[in-house]
C-alpha cells in the first residue's frame, strides 16, 4: 500500500539529510568548544597569573591597536555641565597618611643618577590645561569627570627634557613606592595626558592623588597613578602594578 512514502520524497529525504548535517556540526562544535576550554584552563599559568595562549592574545591585540594609534586622536570630551556631582574614589594602594606640599617634591629622573626636583608651584607655573572625559575603570563603571593640570608634553618641552621624550615608556611610582604603573610614551604625548592638580578646579582631594596625579584619558583608570613621587623614563616596560596581577599592561582604551 502506500507505505513509508517518506523514504522515497526527496524533499523529505533532504530534510532528514539537513538536519542529521546541522546536529553533527552542532556537536562537532559543542565538543571542540569544551576541547579547547579545558585546554586554555589546564594550561600552566606564567609568572604574569595569565595562560600563555590568553597572554598571546593580550599581546597580539596590543600590537594591532598600536598600528592604528595617533598621538591626534583624542579621547572624547563633555560639557562640564555633564560632570558627576561627587567623582567616585577608588584605588587607596599608595594612598596612606595624608601629603602635605611642604615636604613633598616631584622626582624625575632625568637618567639614572641626575635626578631633577620640582615643586607643586614649579607645576602650577606652567600652562593649565583642563579635560572633561569619561573616566572608565576596568571593574565597570565609568564616570565623566573634570580634570585641570599641566599637559605632560608642555612639561617635557619647559624642562628640555627631548632625550626622555624619545625614551619608549614613562615609569611612575607613589612616593612610598607601594603602586606604580608604566605607560607608552605616545599615549603619554597624547595632548590630553595631564600632570593632574586639580578635580571641579579645586586641588585634587588626598584620596583622588593630592598634589599630583596622572589623567591618562586614552588609558582605563589603573593608569592614572594618583599621588606621584617619582618619574623615569626607559625603553624597557616599567614595573606595572595590575599588570603583574594579569591586566592588560597596555589598558589602552
Ligand atoms: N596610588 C594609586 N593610584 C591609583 C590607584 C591606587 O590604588 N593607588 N587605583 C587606580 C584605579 S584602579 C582607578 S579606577 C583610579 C581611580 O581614581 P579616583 O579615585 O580619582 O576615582 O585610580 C587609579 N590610581
Ligand atoms: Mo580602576
Amino acid at each position: 500500500m502506500n507505505k513509508a512514502p517518506e523514504h522515497t520524497d526527496p524533499v523529505q529525504r533532504e530534510i532528514t539529510r539537513r538536519t542529521i548535517v546541522s546536529f553533527t556540526i552542532f556537536f562537532i562544535c559543542i565538543a571542540s568548544g569544551i576541547y579547547l576550554f579545558s585546554r586554555l584552563y589546564s594550561e600552566p599559568q606564567s609568572a604574569d597569573k595569565v595562560q600563555p595562549t590568553l597572554r598571546k592574545v593580550l599581546v597580539a591585540n596590543e600590537k594591532l591597536f598600536s598600528l592604528f594609534y595617533s598621538k591626534t586622536r583624542l579621547a572624547k570630551t563633555f560639557k562640564k555641565s555633564d560632570v558627576a556631582i561627587k567623582a567616585r574614589v577608588n584605588g587607596g594602594v599608595g594612598m596612606e597618611g595624608t601629603l602635605d606640599t611642604v615636604i613633598w617634591r616631584l622626582k624625575v629622573v632625568r637618567n639614572p643618577g641626575d635626578t631633577l626636583i620640582l615643586t607643586l608651584n614649579d607645576l602650577k607655573a606652567l600652562p593649565k590645561t583642563e579635560v572633561v572625559f569619561d573616566f572608565k575603570c576596568v571593574e565597570g563603571w565609568s564616570q565623566v569627570t573634570y580634570w585641570g593640570g599641566v599637559r605632560f608634553s608642555d612639561f617635557l618641552k619647559k624642562y628640555n627634557l627631548v632625550a626622555q621624550s624619545c625614551k619608549h615608556y614613562v615609569g611612575m611610582t607613589t612616593p612610598d613606592g607601594t603602586y606604580y604603573v608604566g605607560n607608552d610614551m605616545p599615549s603619554m604625548l597624547q595632548p590630553q595626558t595631564l600632570l593632574c592638580y586639580e578635580l571641579n578646579g579645586k586641588p585634587l582631594p588626598q584620596n583622588q592623588g593630592y598634589p599630583l596625579r596622572l589623567i591618562i584619558p586614552v588609558k582605563y583608570g589603573i593608569k592614572h597613578l594618583k599621588r606621584i613621587g617619582t618619574m623615569f623614563f626607559s625603553n624597557e616596560k616599567p614595573a606595572d602594578y595590575w599588570a603583574e596581577k594579569g591586566y592588560d599592561y597596555y589598558s589602552g582604551l
